[in-house]
């Protein structure tokens, strides 16, 4: 049946917000919403099994809490149709379907969308009006006018920003407790036997059982374990997720912010980004509570600053930095990286135990807490030189909170340096006595950081001199790392050649990955 007059709004599977623009100046009677399933969207890296599970439950989920609201809602499943190919392509059907008087898109997160999303226009005989995405505090034009001109984008200058504009932890227009960052109170080791208090682990529904089956049926050849399912898949289930975090975690967030236990493996962190991401919940709702937190006296001022810094400052702050940098960030490598990417990044095979057990926790969870994924994941790939783009699709594959915007900023230009220091004043290269100090893993590791260069010498510490002397030229005249090239300097010249063998010879024995683990062959 042909509904002309009806207006279309396409939502895609990060946009489950119900105040999401497109849908703000519609009503049920005289919309139709699409949701669509899509094997481009699932295949165009080979997500992990979770994620592809958690955006089809959550949208099967969203589509239900809609149309309980009154609202129509054309869903179209992966299997329903033979070739549910692509987004322009369902879209083409839709309206052919319901040939509809326009069509009100909200902008898409992701810069390959929008590609095409902007040809929807000539594709369709209708108006297509796309809305700005205002689930963020920073619009694009605003980030655009706060970074044009500046010699240098950093975080913290565009974070105060961000504080001001909200209003969040000021006094009187100053920062609350006198310091706008509290990041020095935000890196404890781990103390011996520190455990963290189990996140809300909510259980698949049967909507959640149908895709998981889905999952294991059509995607089997992806990385990743599909079960156990613990994602938030509801608004209801993210929202006890946060009330687990505030009541249970956040007064150590930032405290234990920077440390590492193996097997702990999300220890004090939220595990919101997902259902922040897919739009379960609101990042700045989530501010507040952090905030309230503080004034109630719940939680101390390291960690609710450390927590929303995290949301308002470097969430709002890669957003922003994408869309100021696309296309071109997709192809930075400022730090001339070829090497391929080992195989362990899929297997976990590796002696390095603090590798071991990011990985293990990734293809477990669908996830890898900050520092795992900086300074152990990153770290290798930065030192060991391993070519951004296959570093970036390992990333966009393996979590369930990757989407490209927040995925590239972070890889390629905060791990990888490979924007040359749009985003970082310095490579986040460390060695292994980072590693130690921040972790338990060295202990029980087949190699050893104090060992400093043969076979028994931590990876970590040849490849960081390794790094630093290849990239000399490029790197001597930043004032903050030239104390380094000092060091190396002084070393004598047998030590410094003991390093680089070693780094050599570790380099040498690394297995490429195989073809087709984060893209179809
Ligand atoms: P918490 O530690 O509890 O932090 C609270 C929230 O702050 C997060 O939920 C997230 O929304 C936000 N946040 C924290 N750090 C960042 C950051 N650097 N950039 C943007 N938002 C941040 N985050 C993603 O959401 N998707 C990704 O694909 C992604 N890829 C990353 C790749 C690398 C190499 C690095 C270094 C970081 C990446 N991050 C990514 C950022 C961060 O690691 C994750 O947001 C975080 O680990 C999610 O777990 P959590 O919700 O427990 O976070
Ligand atoms: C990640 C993902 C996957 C796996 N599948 C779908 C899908 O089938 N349909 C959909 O609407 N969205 C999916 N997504 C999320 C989209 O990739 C995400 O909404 C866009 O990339 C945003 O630009
Ligand atoms: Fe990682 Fe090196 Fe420590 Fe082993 S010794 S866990 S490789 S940092």
């Amino acid at each position: 049946m042909a509904d002309k007059n009806r207006v279309l709004v396409p939502i895609l599977g990060d946009q489950l917000t119900p105040g999401l623009a497109s849908l703000c100046d519609c009503s049920p009677d005289d919309t139709i919403i699409l949701m669509m399933e899509v094997w481009d969207e699932a295949t165009y890296v080979k997500h992990h099994k979770q994620k592809i599970a958690l955006i089809f439950s959550a949208m099967r989920h969203f589509a239900a809490e809609l149309r309980a609201a009154g609202w129509s809602v054309d869903y179209t499943k992966l299997t329903d149709t033979e070739n549910a190919g692509s987004f322009t392509g369902e879209v083409a059907r839709a309206v052919e379907r319901h040939n509809p008087r326009a069509i009100h898109v909200t902008q898409a997160s992701e810069w390959r969308v929008q590609q095409s999303i902007d040809e929807w226009a000539d594709k369709f005989p209708c108006d297509v009006t796309i809305l700005p995405d205002d689930r963020f505090i920073a619009s694009i034009p605003e980030f655009h006018d706060w970074a044009e001109g500046r010699k240098t984008l950093r975080m913290e200058n565009f974070y105060q920003e961000m504080r001001k504009k909200t209003g969040l932890l000021m006094d009187d227009g100053k920062p609350a407790g006198g310091k706008w960052n509290y990041d020095a109170e935000n890196r404890a080791p781990p103390k011996k036997g520190l455990t963290a208090p189990e996140r809300f682990k909510p259980q698949p529904d049967d909507i959640t059982r149908e895709v998981l089956d889905l999952v294991a049926d059509k995607f089997a050849d992806h990385f990743g374990d599909l079960e156990p399912f613990e994602w938030p898949v509801t608004r209801e289930e993210a929202e006890k997720a946060a009330d687990w975090f505030f009541a249970e975690r956040l007064a150590d967030f930032g405290t234990y912010q920077d440390a590492m236990i193996h097997g702990e493996d999300d220890l004090f962190h939220s595990m919101l980004s997902t259902s922040i991401n897919i739009g379960l919940l609101d990042p700045m709702e989530l501010c507040h509570r952090a905030e309230a937190a503080y004034h109630d006296g719940n939680a101390p001022l390291n960690a609710v600053e450390g927590f929303i810094r995290q949301i308002i400052g470097w969430r709002e702050y890669v957003r922003g930095f994408y869309w100021y940098h696309m296309p071109e960030l997709q192809t930075v490598n400022e730090m001339d990286a070829h090497r391929p990417l080992p195989e362990f990044y899929w297997t976990g095979e590796t002696d390095m135990r603090c590798m071991a057990d990011s990985v293990r926790s990734t293809k477990e969870n669908a996830h890898a807490h900050h520092i795992q994924r900086l300074m152990v994941l990153g770290n290798f790939a930065l030192l060991a030189g391993i070519t951004p783009g296959e570093v970036e699709a390992w990333f966009l594959a393996v979590y369930a909170d990757a989407f490209e915007w927040v995925e590239l900023p972070n890889v390629a230009a905060m791990a990888l340096y490979a924007d040359g220091g749009k985003l970082a004043s310095k490579p986040y290269a460390a060695s292994g006595n980072y590693i130690n100090k921040m972790s338990d893993y060295c202990k029980k590791c087949r190699y050893s950081p104090t060992v400093k260069s043969g076979e028994d010498a931590c990876p970590f510490g040849p490849l960081y001199w390794h790094f630093m002397d290849r990239h000399r030229d490029r790197l001597r005249a930043n004032h903050r790392i030239g104390r380094i090239y000092a060091n190396w300097d002084r070393m004598d010249a047998e030590k410094r050649q003991d390093y680089l063998d070693s780094a050599e010879n570790f380099l040498g024995s690394l297995i490429p990955a195989k073809a087709g683990w984060a893209r179809a062959d």
